[in-house]
């Protein structure tokens, strides 16, 4: 008897130490598209510290660049009974049944970085991220209003290539349709070539030789939807002995360190930002939700553009 009384002391107290210390650890499921980019790998990074930072019990899972894995992975969550998840979706379409599934089971689901396109938009609670179209609509703006370019349409024609993201995802989608936006009001200018290099250097660079190959020296400028391609695309261009920068203008998005040493080395001209640092609003998210606050359903990334004027000087401040 006594040790009975004992023992449920003991529970009794670790019950109410657990209370009032909130012990209960939140646990979030986090399904990442992979780790094409120097963008994403601060972007893991930014989620990972701040899961650890506030105490947030996290199940990272990579992707590697493939939706059925991400299915995979948010399906696996929802059978571990995970208090939320996220996830970065790396195609916009085909979420429905799996998101079902989510809903069904109670586990609310916030989307970070990319969004995607479903009807039933009780299907996760919040976007947080950037405005991908306004990014293009900066890049687009930024080229038309930069001089030597600028002297270019004066006299003829502008060719442009264009290097998309990945397929069907909505940076890819939503940057070339603000980019398109600037240029049409700007005839002079001509989108020659547009082709995927999928957001990595490897494939930019690949990609952009073809597009030397078939359009010689008529390529006045290089719009890339990210920074890894255009390095890709950069070493492409002077192995075919070509200047990055002045014989090829080139203008892309995310604003990574890799993006800045090339503007600082004259080879690339402008890198508007897109902020990886998404992890302190997910986890943030994370607890209002677990409080039973209600999120407002967008939550929209504040960046900036940045010419290759201003890159040595900017440089120390990057902080991915
Ligand atoms: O621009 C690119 C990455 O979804 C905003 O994905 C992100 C994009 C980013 O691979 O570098």
């Amino acid at each position: 008897m006594k040790r009975l009384f004992a023992l449920s002391c003991v529970v009794a107290f670790a019950l109410f130490a657990c209370k009032r210390t909130g012990e209960r650890k939140v646990t979030l499921g986090f399904s990442q598209i992979g780790a094409e980019s120097e963008w994403r790998t601060a972007n893991s990074q930014s989620i990972k510290d701040e899961a650890e930072k506030r105490g947030i019990v996290l199940k990272f899972s990579d992707a590697q660049q493939k939706q059925e894995n991400q299915i995979k992975a948010i399906r696996s969550f929802v059978q571990q009974r995970v208090d939320v998840i996220a996830f970065s979706p790396v195609v916009e379409t085909g979420w429905e049944p799996v998101l079902r599934e989510a809903q069904a089971a109670k586990i609310p689901v916030i989307l970070t970085d990319r969004t995607v396109d479903v009807k039933d938009t009780s299907l996760w609670v919040t976007f947080m991220g950037s405005d991908f179209v306004e990014e293009g609509r900066r890049a687009g703006k930024w080229l038309v209003d930069f001089g030597p370019v600028r002297d270019l349409a004066a006299k003829g024609t502008v060719n442009v290539v264009e290097l998309q993201g990945t397929v069907g995802s909505a940076p890819a989608i939503d940057r070339k349709r603000g980019f398109e936006e600037i240029l049409k009001d700007h005839p002079h200018y001509k989108i020659v070539r547009s082709q995927t290099g999928d957001f990595t250097r490897a494939k930019g660079k690949e990609v952009m030789e073809a597009f030397i190959k078939s359009e010689g020296k008529n390529i006045n400028v290089l719009f890339a939807h990210n920074d890894d391609m255009a390095i890709g695309a950069i070493q492409a261009i002077e192995e075919a002995g070509l200047r990055p920068g002045k014989d090829i203008y080139i203008v892309s998005i995310d604003g990574v360190k890799g993006a800045f040493e090339a503007m600082m080395a004259g080879k690339l001209n402008c890198s508007v930002e897109c902020s990886p640092l998404l992890g302190p609003q997910v986890m943030s998210a994370v607890e209002d939700l677990m409080a039973g606050k209600t999120l407002p359903r967008r939550i929209v990334t504040e960046e900036g553009v940045f010419p290759a004027e201003v890159a040595a000087r900017e440089f120390p401040n990057r902080k991915y």
